[in-house]
């Protein structure tokens, strides 16, 4: 799935901006035909979440339609039109001038249709939008899950899992056109030999016979067949990306003849290789130590909606504190962000919004969680393949076993784990591997799951709250159960481990000495430790600090003024004292290096 961009051959038009907007609590605007036009319309942002922009949408989470009117130019007449939707939550359907355009499930990935037929060129089209973001057990992720953790947490509204479900359409809305014949698709893949890049490009196109592609002043002829066409660039003494020279080269690929192409399509090209080796992970070769985070895409007003000075000011913050990687806990985000992490040099562990997965309500309900899994985990690969930062996917983030509350008390003395639990991961392993050999797969792990679910994983990422969740305030004996765990686990699985969370609560301007919980001290000296028992440790890979920023969650007795507190930064990105912490200690020369 390209990311829509304007050149010679290809025209974009956002039409995001303010929309009319109505909620249908009664589902009967379709068969009334909202799709034409809403009766009762108010005012709605587009991006944006729609729970924080009017008092009674807050906890709204069922159907909601979204109307606007546009013209398209009609120099774009003959034209292959295309509807893009950057996201919408969770599930939608979409009309353009009244007749159905088609539907997507999932809610932060995008999704197009060709609306080439369904054009008007010389009156404003109407484009509808039904979204609903039903919080129901069998969707991915998550909600009004009976029974076990939800039942202790008791959330409002009932997620299950620790974000607001905020919902609409978050990122823009385009029409793109492209030429009748185009080029549909483009797979690159690097590869370093010597000194030297190799670039491999696949290129899939509606219908074609020849075209070309080119990188750093070179140009290599592509010959289709049924479709596809491939070549490669050998980039000489090749400046290889990585977080220190996050170097892009631009690649165009042409269709037709050079001389006069029909289409055209550039992106960058960053040229680097990942593996791992024993405990470590390897970026063009040389082992590297991801310093970072576990982050959200929230922030007060616009909720999870895009939000393009928060993107650009995270950035400067990630570079500030001297990160140099994140997860994107836990959904895709924005395609800007992706653009941003190319170009900043931030490495990327990409993950499906699988959080907090039950394998309760029988067979049927689980069938349907893996179909989910399995939709989301195609459509990212395709949506992100192209992104030189994006080192590794993630499949689940703290998935629970059936036995869950079990495990918990008896700690390490369980029984094995259900195999059809093993089994439903491994077909998320597998298909990853399938779509894209050139990446890590990892599974999150939680406190007390079993670590049979990452065994097939090739870097075992766990989230640990020694010393928050368990043995609270306890920080000594938070490490040393820390310290004993990753020894244990490395000489089971025998390959890299990355915290991928640890933290603790802390109220931005709470103080307290000696350190105790929910303090600015007391989140520096849990950092510190963690950090210093992982350097004892060159097999630890890398450590994710949860969390980015304090965000937003649903109510309940756990998240006092519903947010969670982790963040090293405030909401409205303020330092805490834990952000000079990491500042210091991560800009220091060889951080980046296991064992420092
Ligand atoms: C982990 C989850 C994360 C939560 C975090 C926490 O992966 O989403 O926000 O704990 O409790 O279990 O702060």
């Amino acid at each position: 799935m390209l990311y829509p961009q304007q050149n010679d051959k290809r025209n974009l038009l956002d039409i995001s901006g303010i929309w009319d907007f109505q909620i249908d609590p009664q589902e009967v605007g379709e068969a009334q035909g909202w799709f034409n036009g809403l009766a009762d319309a108010r005012p709605m942002a587009v991006p944006s979440s729609w729970n924080d922009l009017y008092d009674d949408l807050r906890d709204y989470l069922g159907m909601a339609w979204y109307v606007t009117r546009s013209y398209v130019p009609t120099g774009w007449q003959g034209e292959r039109v295309m509807l893009r939707i950057g996201s919408a939550n969770y599930a939608a359907k979409v009309w353009v001038n009244g007749a159905l355009a088609g539907q997507h499930e999932g809610g932060h990935l995008p999704f197009e249709f060709d609306v080439t037929g369904l054009m008007r060129w010389e009156a404003p089209n109407t484009i509808a939008v039904q979204v609903e973001n039903h919080l129901t057990p069998t969707r991915v992720p998550a909600g009004n899950v009976p029974g076990g953790l939800n039942a202790f947490m008791r959330m409002f509204p009932a997620a299950t899992f620790d974000f607001f479900p905020y919902a609409g359409l978050q990122r823009a809305v385009q029409f793109y056109s492209a030429p009748q014949q185009h080029i549909d698709d483009v797979t690159v893949t690097t590869d370093i030999d010597g000194v030297d890049g190799v670039v491999t490009v696949v290129v899939q196109a509606s219908s074609a016979e020849m075209g070309a592609i080119h990188l750093d002043g070179q140009t290599a002829s592509l010959a289709f067949d049924n479709g596809l066409g491939q070549a490669q660039v050998r980039v000489r003494n090749a400046r290889l990306w990585s977080p220190d020279d996050p170097h892009l080269y631009t690649l165009t690929v042409t269709l037709g003849d050079k001389a006069a192409p029909v289409d055209r399509y550039s992106l960058p090209v960053g040229i680097r290789t990942v593996a791992v080796e024993g405990g470590a992970i390897l970026l063009n070769g040389q082992p590297i130590f991801l310093k970072g985070f576990g982050r959200h895409e929230d922030f007060a007003v616009s909720g999870r909606g895009s939000n393009t000075p928060v993107v650009v000011k995270d950035y400067a913050l990630l570079k500030w504190i001297g990160a140099n990687s994140y997860r994107t806990s836990h959904y895709p985000y924005a395609e800007e962000q992706m653009r941003m992490a190319d170009r900043e040099g931030i490495l990327i562990i990409d993950e499906i919004p699988n959080v907090s997965l039950q394998f309760g309500g029988g067979d049927k309900a689980v069938a349907e969680r893996l179909r989910m899994c399995k939709q989301q985990m195609g459509e990212l690969i395709a949506r992100d393949k192209n992104h030189p930062s994006v080192i590794m996917w993630s499949i689940a983030n703290e998935p629970m076993p059936p036995d869950m509350m079990k495990r918990f008390m008896a700690g390490a003395d369980v029984d094995p784990v259900a195999p059809a639990t093993t089994a439903f991961f491994q077909e998320l392993y597998d298909l990853c591997r399938a779509q894209d050999p050139t990446r890590l797969v990892t599974l999150v792990g939680v406190g007390g799951g079993p670590v049979e679910w990452l065994e097939s994983a090739d870097v075992a990422c766990i989230n640990r709250y020694y010393g928050w969740y368990s043995q609270s305030g306890q920080l000594d004996e938070g490490q040393a159960m820390l310290a004993q765990e990753l020894d244990a686990l490395y000489a089971q699985l025998g390959k890299p481990i990355i915290i991928t969370e640890f933290g603790a609560d802390t109220l931005a301007g709470h103080h307290s000495h000696p350190p105790a919980m929910w303090s600015e001290e007391y989140q520096v000296e849990l950092l510190r430790r963690y950090l210093d028992t992982a350097a004892e440790r060159p097999f630890v890979a890398g450590m994710h600090i949860w969390n980015f920023a304090d965000f937003k969650t649903a109510q309940g007795t756990m998240r006092a003024a519903s947010l969670n507190h982790k963040g090293v930064f405030t909401r409205a990105r303020q330092p805490k004292m834990a952000a000079h912490f990491l500042h210091e200690r991560w800009t220091r020369p060889g951080s980046d290096k296991p064992g420092q």
